[in-house]
């Protein structure tokens, strides 16, 4: 018997500056219900999925900032979302800012179970960007101002997913570059990773050149790697389309453990994609070439947790041997 879960990504597109969380809450429902004709188990909406991608604004006074963040969860503003879920069972993952009760920062996201209950928490542990105003940048990012890192690591439980029990994970936008995050929970046997990312079509760095069709590709790439060398499933799921001038590039997928595509979002708007997804198909990869107990070799690893920074090597001289 297959371990069948119907996954969708739930891509946004834009969010302006101006706009509330009504807003964006109100299109989330309405993807919920089609989600929910389409016999959708669990969505999943992108990161800083409640507002604009507000860390490419600048606030000198963080205090000023406060509105961007969620304060409590579910909120007044958030209950539909909670309220869909009950009504459509569907399990939802939700990206938001959050600010906690004793004042600390975090990009947030969580699962929810179609009761409304919160299964598990992640908060984003790669922060790019960074802290002070950069004159040099075309467009700031300034997560390392409005967030702090996250303090949870990357935590995997098994949970309803739909009719299944399935193990779960979720990492946010940047964090999806790096390999050692895919594989903390790959040592978890997680079976499906929830990602959301806001990533913009250009690089805004101005330090060098990067071709355009690169960054999709690059997206992509991490992504696919991930899932195959954990043998997992991944939801990624952006926010696209231009906010404010802002160009957000999409492209939201769905990808098997074997690091195949299953579905792509092909707007750059509000877009349903969904894939059947058999859990077990988690087993091959697990059990042969990414058997982690019977070939990782961790007193070759050192450096992946002593050293943060690359090294250069030594230089090589003729005669040395
Ligand atoms: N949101 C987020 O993490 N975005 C980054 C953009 C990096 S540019 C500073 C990403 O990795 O997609």
């Amino acid at each position: 018997m297959p371990r069948l879960v119907t996954l969708a990504a739930a891509q946004l597109g834009p969010i302006q500056k101006a706009e509330g969380r009504d807003v964006a809450v109100g299109r989330m429902v309405r993807l919920m219900e089609r989600a929910h004709k389409r016999g959708v188990e669990v969505v999943v909406f992108p990161e800083l999925a409640l507002t604009t991608f507000f860390p490419r604004w600048y606030e000198e006074d963080i205090s000023r900032a406060d509105h961007w963040y969620e304060h409590a969860m579910p909120s007044n503003e958030t209950a539909p979302l909670f309220e869909a879920a009950r009504k459509y069972g569907i399990g939802f993952h939700l990206g938001y800012a959050e600010k906690t009760p004793d004042g600390h920062r975090y990009n947030t996201a969580i699962y929810v179970h179609p009761s409304g209950e919160v299964v598990l928490k992640y908060r984003k542990v790669h922060l790019p960007g960074h802290r002070d105003f950069d004159p040099i940048r075309k467009v700031q990012h300034l997560e390392k101002r409005y967030f702090e890192v996250g303090n949870l690591g990357f935590p995997v439980i098994r949970a309803p997913v739909g009719g299944q029990e399935a193990n779960i994970g979720m990492m946010i936008c940047n964090d999806r570059r790096w390999p050692e995050a895919w594989r903390e929970m790959g040592l978890q046997q997680v079976e499906i990773v929830m990602l959301g990312y806001n990533t913009p079509s250009l690089n805004m760095d101005n330090r060098g050149f990067e071709a355009h069709h690169l960054r999709v590709e690059h997206s992509h790439l991490s992504i696919r790697s991930g899932c195959y060398q954990n043998a997992c499933f991944g939801v990624a799921t952006a926010k696209g389309g231009t906010e404010d001038g802002h160009e957000l590039f999409g492209h939201s997928i769905i990808v098997n453990p074997q690091g195949e595509i299953m579905a792509q979002a092909t707007s750059w708007g509000d877009e349903l994609i969904t894939a059947d997804c058999d859990l077990d198909d988690c087993n091959l990869g697990r059990t042969t070439i990414f058997n982690f107990a019977a070939h990782r070799r961790t007193e070759a690893y050192q450096r992946i947790t002593t050293q943060t920074g690359s090294e250069a090597p030594p230089v090589w001289k003729p005669g040395q041997g």
